[in-house]
């Protein structure tokens, strides 16, 4: 057999490092039945692009981020809300593969022939732009690119700027003619698309993480043996800890990166910048539920509840 991975990231990216880990330990435990052949971004097509080839069954799996996926499941545009999740990556790493979270969100990629198989984190969001960006003051009129459910875009209008959503292929050439500002990805995808050479800032207020989702066609899952689909499952539950470790390693390595090569300069926001941006998200999370409905209240109300209690575990 011969399963299609498709990547909404290029080659050395957080995702492509989860394919090809995937791919040799499938590999190595069906003793070569099956192939997995990997497609990075570009090869097939956008974001919502692969969704649509997952749907239909021209691939089996490929990632769908919540920041395109809340498109067709608006109730997964929680993960691009600001200030939800934990500022402890750990405390996110716990919630966000905690069966319940899982069990919720199922049947909405069920309703779109899809399966979710698995929801990564890739390191914190962080703005990139031709100027600091310490307060909403500086988002006023600030041309931002954002991927391209609308639940993001109200995200960044709500501090004043003007969004603009884009398919990720589209990002270099914006901001290289100047018709955006400035973007807002983690830094290894920053340094791997070279969104920094075009920009002078990068400003870290850790609003958010961003987070993939995983996911296969869903009548492609539920044709495979049983001893098929345990196998896919028992490989994503041994690779949670393996992909967060690869993921805070790329982004730190790469910053060094971008750092050293000169000409881009680094900002992390005080506490009390970050309070701002915090207060202004507030609004944001009551236009995620018009989108998202009852279901959507009972994600943010889950997740809101799990954050707590792991944070609190932690503290201990
Ligand atoms: O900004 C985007 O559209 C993309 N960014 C990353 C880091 N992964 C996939 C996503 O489509």
């Amino acid at each position: 057999d011969t399963w299609r991975f498709a990547l909404e990231e290029v080659e050395g990216s957080v995702q492509d490092a989860y394919a090809q880990e995937f791919k040799s330990r499938i590999e190595e435990r069906t003793d070569g039945e099956v192939t997995v052949e990997v497609y990075p971004y570009g090869t097939l097509g956008t974001s919502s692009q692969l969704t649509e080839l997952l749907q239909n069954g021209a691939i089996e799996i490929a990632f769908a981020s919540p920041g395109h996926l809340a498109d067709a499941i608006p109730e997964v545009g929680i993960f691009t809300l600001h200030f939800v999740l934990s500022e402890d990556p750990d405390v996110n790493r716990a919630v966000l593969s905690d069966p319940e979270v899982y069990g919720l969100f199922q049947p909405m990629y069920n309703d779109q022939d899809l399966r979710l198989l698995d929801i990564i984190p890739e390191g914190w969001m962080v703005w990139s732009g031709d100027k600091a960006l310490r307060s909403p003051k500086d988002f006023e009129g600030f041309k931002i690119r954002t991927m391209t459910s609308p639940i993001l875009v109200e995200s960044y209008k709500a501090y004043g700027a003007n969004p603009t959503p884009t398919p990720y292929s589209e990002v270099y050439s914006g901001l290289q003619l100047g018709q955006i500002d400035g973007q807002v990805n983690p830094i290894f995808a920053i340094e791997e698309m070279s969104f920094y050479e075009e920009q002078d800032v990068l400003t870290s207020a850790r609003h958010a993480q961003f987070i993939a989702t995983l996911a296969t066609g869903n009548n492609w899952f539920n044709n495979l043996s049983e001893e098929r689909q345990e196998l896919i499952e028992d490989v994503r539950d041994n690779m949670v800890s393996w992909i967060d470790e690869k993921q805070r390693e790329y982004n730190e390595d790469r910053l060094q990166t971008i750092l050293d090569e000169g000409g881009t300069e680094w900002v992390e926001l005080t506490e009390e910048e970050r309070e701002v941006f915090r207060e202004a998200s507030k609004d944001v999370r009551q236009i995620y539920l018009e989108q998202a409905g009852e279901k959507g209240q009972e994600v943010l109300d889950t997740i809101l509840e799990k954050v707590k209690t792991a944070e609190e575990e932690m503290a201990d």
